[in-house]
């Protein structure tokens, strides 16, 4: 039987990584199909019928046909049909979704544009570099702040609000940023990876698509 999910990205998309390891770790195993960004695939219009704003990742959820973008819509909905990292109850769900608008506004513009002007894939001088390490800095502190006696950002749980933010953070050594200063952060990562199912992006997502095992 064909798996569930079809997860459509690039093998470099944090977003796509995102939801890739929210799939691995309620265990759900999926199809992967590589987009060709390069070749502007995600441009044309067999996928823009499928992905209104032309970009990865796309979800197609097979019992039911829907197509999802947009990582952290995405992970809320795979919450809500899982039953699972959603939060334990009303606020903490509220709370969640306060950290997913939060890590779009202040952590993952800082991260990923570092990231991917360094990588050689979006353009930017020294100045955006430096825009990018103040506001990457002041973000952590905030993340670090929050979470010092705390294992997981909302609640006593994983929630996609952890799983959000990993997508982000785990890129930072590609962003030049040094995480060993926020000690609550560093310490907060290790529990994330620690996690049954738990995969890096390159064990996730491969170069070229992939059938679920
Ligand atoms: N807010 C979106 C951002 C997605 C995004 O930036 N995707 C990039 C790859 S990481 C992309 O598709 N870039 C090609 C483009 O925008 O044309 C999400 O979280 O899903």
């Amino acid at each position: 039987m064909p798996a569930r999910f079809e997860l459509n990205g690039v093998f470099l998309s944090g977003p796509t990584y995102k939801v890739g390891l929210m799939l691995a770790l309620a265990g759900e195993p999926f199809d992967y199909l590589h987009v060709n960004l390069m070749e502007g695939e995600h441009k044309q219009p067999p996928y823009l019928s499928k992905q209104r704003y032309g970009q990865v990742p796309l979800l197609v959820d097979r019992n039911n046909g829907r197509h999802l973008c947009q990582s952290a819509a995405i992970l809320e909905y795979l919450a809500d049909a899982l039953g699972r990292f959603g939060g334990a109850t009303l606020d903490e769900r509220l709370q969640v979704r306060e950290w997913l608008y939060w890590d779009f506004d202040r952590l993952a513009p800082a991260i990923y544009r570092s990231r991917g002007i360094r990588l050689g894939f979006m353009k930017g001088g020294e100045e955006s570099l430096e825009f990018c390490a103040a506001n990457a800095a002041s973000a952590l502190r905030t993340l670090d702040r929050h979470l010092a006696g705390k294992d997981w950002i909302v609640g006593e749980g994983t929630t996609i609000a952890d799983i959000d933010i990993y997508g982000v953070l785990v890129y930072a050594g590609e962003a030049a940023v040094d995480l060993a200063p926020y000690l609550n952060v560093a310490a907060w990562l290790k529990r994330v990876e620690a996690l049954p199912g738990f995969e890096s992006p390159k064990g996730l997502l491969p170069a070229a698509s992939r059938e679920a095992a």
